[in-house]
């Protein structure tokens, strides 16, 4: 039996509140071949938590750390204060400001450590993945493959109206 991959990519969150939306995101590496791991490490609960697996994540195979978290939102932050790993950030909702404290605490990282932010909820959740997919492509020409793949399904449900070329455009009033 051939052996399970050792995840390219953590998906952690702040809460097992968080783990519906944060499951779309290793649905989308599923879909792309790539391994990830899952794992609720509350920066504000379990800060020692957050610092071992941190510390560990480049020893342990992983090259990308995303990280989904509600209300004051801190797990992405201390974990890319913790690594050199790029942490792309998830901001959730649930609290009465419906995600949007949790964006603005996620993307005004001061410089020097950034946390790519994607958009709330189960959309962001998902386009993590997609980035995660895209930094290991990089170095990874069948992640890469399959990523244009992904890409071209994508342009195949866009289509023109049919008989395009023959659709009347009024002359604008006056014209
Ligand atoms: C954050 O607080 C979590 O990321 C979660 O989104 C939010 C609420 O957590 P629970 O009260 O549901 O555990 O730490």
């Amino acid at each position: 039996m051939s052996q399970p991959s050792a995840p390219a990519v953590g998906i952690l969150m702040g809460s097992e509140s968080d783990m519906a939306t944060m499951r779309r995101c290793a649905e989308v590496l599923d879909a792309y071949g790539i391994a990830s791991e899952l794992a609720v490490i509350s920066a504000h609960r379990a800060p020692d938590l957050v610092r071992a697996y941190a510390m560990a994540a480049r020893d342990r195979g992983l090259r990308v750390l995303v990280a989904g978290a509600g209300a004051a939102a801190h797990l992405p932050g201390v974990l890319a204060s913790l690594t050199t790993l790029p942490v792309i950030g998830v901001p959730l909702a649930g609290t009465p400001l419906s995600g949007f404290d949790a964006l603005l605490s996620i993307v005004q990282m001061p410089a020097g450590i950034p946390v790519a932010t994607v958009a709330v909820g189960e959309m962001g959740a998902r386009n993590a993945g997609h980035l995660a997919a895209q930094i290991l492509g990089l170095s990874d020409p069948v992640i890469a493959a399959a990523i244009d793949r992904t890409r071209a399904a994508m342009r195949e449900k866009v289509q023109l109206p049919e008989g395009f070329s023959r659709v009347h455009h009024p002359a604008s009033p006056g014209g």
